[in-house]
């Protein structure tokens, strides 16, 4: 049995305490001064994988054998890194790099690039990537796999990756068909054998399409093929700043009739940032109605959008704010990690939120208070997990020991993971970072 306390007394005020404010050096005073509010702490125990009880804590001190001391920090359930490509990753610069920072040039530089991918070169980068993520609190991934590729050596070589490693996480492999379902040879054929060979989730890209009419026909052929074989949809859609790109109607329109709103998400739908606001009044109708979900790359898309302005320049992003606020659900994803689309990137999905929260000017103290449900929660959502994700009784034993009091503390100081367990095991462990020589100017 493992136990999780979420908290320890100062023994002289009772007063919680974050370990990085250890009291050995600082009178009560000063720690109740830092602290803000007092929330409730909690005793959490694991038994079988499972979360068994949650409580109220009693007192301070942890004593058995098995038990962590969180001291005060915040326990909150895995991040979850719902769009990226795996494939890709860390592959920037090869064979050149992307001087325009347009989505196009980073299509044409992954297109010479993937001429020569083999499985063991596909599985190196992966498995390197994967480590950042489970090194900053990611258990759930969602990767997209470049299918416009005749020996499919991408999906492939991440199906066998996730099968391999479904024990340490969970990991959804998209069939996304970067050049094109209908405008790249055998592309529709490539989408069903990309299914038999194990895809989880099936995606178009119907900005990328010849014409307006085969993007159309492509979302009508992925939510078939999602209901013929009972698989997700994920589409980049409407990456792009082209105001006329108004291909999000026609996949929630579709996903709506064929019920399956839930199953369906529209990834980036740049596009949106420069819709007029009365036709998104008429949109947003028919995206509630579908009950789709939405993913931001804001990182991404604050790069490669309004690459063809001068200025004033677009930020690009999706309407994040306006799409929460309508009860929808969107969340944040990094999209790339030094890839041809995007040079930086490190795993780190709270980099990513911070940028989010940001560029969509979502900086209100309500905001704050919940900022991580767009790297948690919403996610689980958008993958179709929710119902056994989470910290409560019964639920799989999954999550991560911030070092951080709670939303608004995480988010301002970067705060590191020191702990992720899944389904009771410690899958890494960080030692929380300290100054050697502090300089206090409190106390
Ligand atoms: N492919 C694409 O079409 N769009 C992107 N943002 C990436 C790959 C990373
Ligand atoms: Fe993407």
């Amino acid at each position: 049995m493992i136990a999780v306390s979420m908290g320890t007394y100062c023994v002289e005020c009772h007063a919680p305490y974050l370990y990085r404010y250890c009291p050995k050096e600082f009178s009560c005073r000063s720690l109740i001064r830092r602290l803000r509010g007092r929330p409730d702490l909690y005793q959490v125990q694991i038994e079988q994988g499972r979360f068994s009880s949650i409580s109220l804590q009693e007192d301070g001190y942890c004593s058995d054998q098995g038990e962590i001391d969180a001291r005060g920090r915040l326990l909150c359930s895995p991040f979850i890194e719902p769009h990226i490509h795996l494939d890709a990753a860390l592959t920037a610069g090869e064979p050149r790099w992307n001087e325009s920072g347009t989505l196009f040039e980073g299509i044409e530089c992954w297109s010479e690039r993937k001429a020569t991918l083999n499985r063991e070169d596909i599985r190196r980068r992966a498995l390197r990537t994967l480590e950042l993520l489970v090194n900053q609190g990611v258990q759930y991934v969602r990767t997209h796999a470049d299918v416009s590729d005749p020996g499919l050596v991408g999906l492939r070589t991440l199906c066998e990756l996730r099968d391999e490693l479904h024990d340490r996480l969970q990991i959804q492999v998209v069939a996304f068909p970067q050049e094109g379902i209908f405008s790249y040879p055998d592309g529709l054929a490539l989408m069903e054998q990309a299914i038999e060979v194990g895809a989880d989730v099936v995606g178009a890209i119907p900005h990328f399409e010849y014409t307006r009419e085969l993007g159309e026909a492509s979302l009508k052929e992925v939510i078939r093929l999602a209901r013929d074989h009972d698989r997700l949809v994920d589409v980049h859609c409407d990456e792009i700043d082209d105001p006329s790109s108004r291909f999000l109607e026609v996949l929630a329109a579709e996903a709506l009739f064929a019920e399956m709103g839930d199953r369906v998400t529209a990834s980036h739908t740049t596009a949106m940032h420069s819709y007029d606001n009365a036709y998104c009044s008429k949109l947003f109708r028919l995206l509630k109605h579908s009950g789709i979900n939405f993913i931001s790359c804001p990182t991404e898309s604050i790069h490669l959008q309004g690459r063809f302005d001068t200025y004033p320049k677009r930020r690009g992003l999706t309407r994040v704010k306006e799409l929460d606020a309508a009860g929808i659900n969107v969340c944040f994803a990094e999209d790339s990690i030094r890839d041809p689309w995007y040079s930086l990137g490190n795993g780190k999905l709270l980099r990513t939120l911070d940028f989010g929260l940001h560029i969509c000017q979502m900086m209100g103290s309500v905001d704050f208070r919940r900022a991580l449900d767009f790297i948690t929660d919403h996610a689980a959502r958008t993958l179709g997990i929710a119902s056994d994700y989470g910290i409560a009784e019964g639920k799989l034993a999954n999550c991560i020991l911030l070092d951080g009091e709670d939303d608004y503390d995480v988010l301002c100081h970067q705060s590191d993971v020191l702990l992720s367990i899944r389904e009771g095991k410690i899958i890494m462990q960080r030692e929380p970072a300290h100054i050697v020589t502090p300089h206090y100017l409190l106390g």
